[in-house]
């Protein structure tokens, strides 16, 4: 029976579930207990059915994944304006030749595509992808997203939904039930970095604004969110920004975040994710894949967490040498949730990295990872991944602890995985109801 978490008086000892483990048996209980947990996905780029081809899946959307293009282009002479003029099954051809035919699939992003591949008993090895292309045509979507969420341990995922997105907002207006396996997010990209390309879509849709964001703008675009909420009923909203994001500076973004969104979420009791220090188009010939990062100046975020403390910030940062200052900011402020080792940090020695200096400064009170899966089965590798390099860093952190004196059972150690996968973010998002409805365990 579990007991309560009680303050040691150095007197009574705490009283836990299970039996004290061993060293030799703490790798082992690590690796069953995240095998076995399931995760909220907080962050992906994946939909529900209801969305139609807005939902990626398949060996050719994964082969032309935005992350093997870029490495794609690294070791092909096809140059980027012959590979867009070509079909995406050509594409993906393209790439299956270049990077797993005429090279070893050493890299991270090549290596989930053998992984996926795998999980599915389909040929790893093979010169053409026939194989692998009639196993996904005769799949059934719904069959489909049900086995990959059960192969990768995944309860939720949280979807990245954009209201100024025409092909979206579509099916949105049209009205869609909701999904307890995907829930929504609010992204506010284009209202916040992009406003004077498309500020009009609110002004044709009856919202009150003007290409400088002035007069009554704030107070409208404020209306259109609590409008979007009630549509979409998002966990959060969402943005990302760039490297040369400022907090406070007079820009239109700024006083949109701080007279339409911020009032928005705190209303709303919903919080912001920010995500911070992309390079937008770097290589604009290389579209989705010429995005690069820059380090922040995270003052931005010190400011935003000290001016708002009614808001609650769940925070990724792109470039590693920000990594440790988020970390120390979460130990600052209580409305800041570091989340996820995002898209260039999704390496496993980085990931490493990262999350032994968040355990060591910040316990178990932040959000280990997410997916940013774009294509449905990316899930099972990615996942892999994480609870590959977790089983590593938690069995390291209960063996120090152990050595130093507070042995481990099974039920702390449960106890911390379910706040990383799980708890953590049920407590952070939204309608928490929502997000709790799966069940913990994966069996
Ligand atoms: O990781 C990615 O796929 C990036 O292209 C971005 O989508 C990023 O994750 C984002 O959400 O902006
Ligand atoms: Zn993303």
């Amino acid at each position: 029976m579990r007991t309560a978490f009680l303050k040691s008086t150095g007197q009574i000892p705490i009283s836990r579930d299970g039996d004290l483990l061993t060293e030799a048996q703490i790798f082992s209980t690590v690796k069953d207990v995240l095998a076995t947990t399931q995760v909220i996905d907080i962050h992906t780029h994946l939909f529900a059915p209801a969305f139609g081809k807005l939902g990626l899946w398949g060996i050719d959307e994964l082969l032309t994944y935005h992350y093997l293009e870029a490495e794609f282009f690294r070791c092909s002479d096809t140059r980027p304006e012959q590979y867009w003029s070509l079909s995406k099954r050509d594409q993906a051809d393209a790439i299956w030749r270049a990077l797993f035919v005429d090279n070893m699939p050493v890299s991270e992003a090549t290596r989930g595509i053998i992984a996926v591949l795998k999980a599915f008993h389909l040929p790893t090895d093979r010169p053409d992808l026939a194989e692998a292309r009639s196993f996904f045509k005769a799949q059934t979507l719904e069959a489909h997203i049900h086995k990959v969420f059960q192969m990768a341990g995944v309860s939720t995922v949280v979807m990245t939904n954009d209201p100024l997105d025409p092909e979206e907002a579509a099916v949105w207006l049209n009205g869609v039930a909701s999904d307890k396996q995907f829930c929504a997010v609010l992204r506010l990209d284009r209202i916040l970095c992009n406003w004077t390309t498309h500020w009009q879509v609110l002004a044709g849709q009856g919202y009150r604004v003007d290409e400088q964001a002035s007069g009554k703008s704030g107070t409208e675009v404020r209306r259109f969110l609590v409008d979007w909420y009630e549509r979409m009923q998002p966990v959060y909203m969402a943005v990302s920004l760039p490297d040369t994001f400022e907090y406070p500076s007079d820009t239109i973004g700024n006083r949109l975040l701080k007279e339409a969104v911020l009032p928005a979420c705190r209303d709303l009791e919903v919080p912001l994710s920010l995500m911070i220090g992309v390079r937008k188009q770097v290589n604009p010939s290389l579209r989705l894949a010429g995005d690069a990062l820059g380090r922040a100046d995270l003052r931005a975020l010190e400011n935003l967490c000290r001016e708002f403390p009614a808001n609650r910030f769940l925070v990724s940062v792109l470039s590693r040498e920000n990594q440790h200052e988020l970390c120390v900011y979460a130990r600052k402020f209580s409305n800041l949730m570091p989340f996820g080792c995002w898209w260039f940090m999704n390496n496993p020695s980085i990931v490493e990295e990262i999350t032994r200096e968040r355990i060591e400064m910040l316990g178990t009170s932040f959000i280990p990872q997410h997916s940013d899966a774009r294509v449905l089965e990316q899930v099972i590798y990615k996942w892999n991944n994480t609870r590959r390099t977790l089983a590593r860093i938690l069995s390291d952190t209960y063996r120090l602890l152990s050595e130093d004196g507070r042995g481990v059972t099974r039920g702390d150690i449960q106890r911390d995985v379910t706040r990383l996968f799980r708890s953590n973010a049920e407590a952070w998002t939204g309608p928490r109801a929502h997000l709790s409805d799966a069940s913990t365990q994966t069996s």
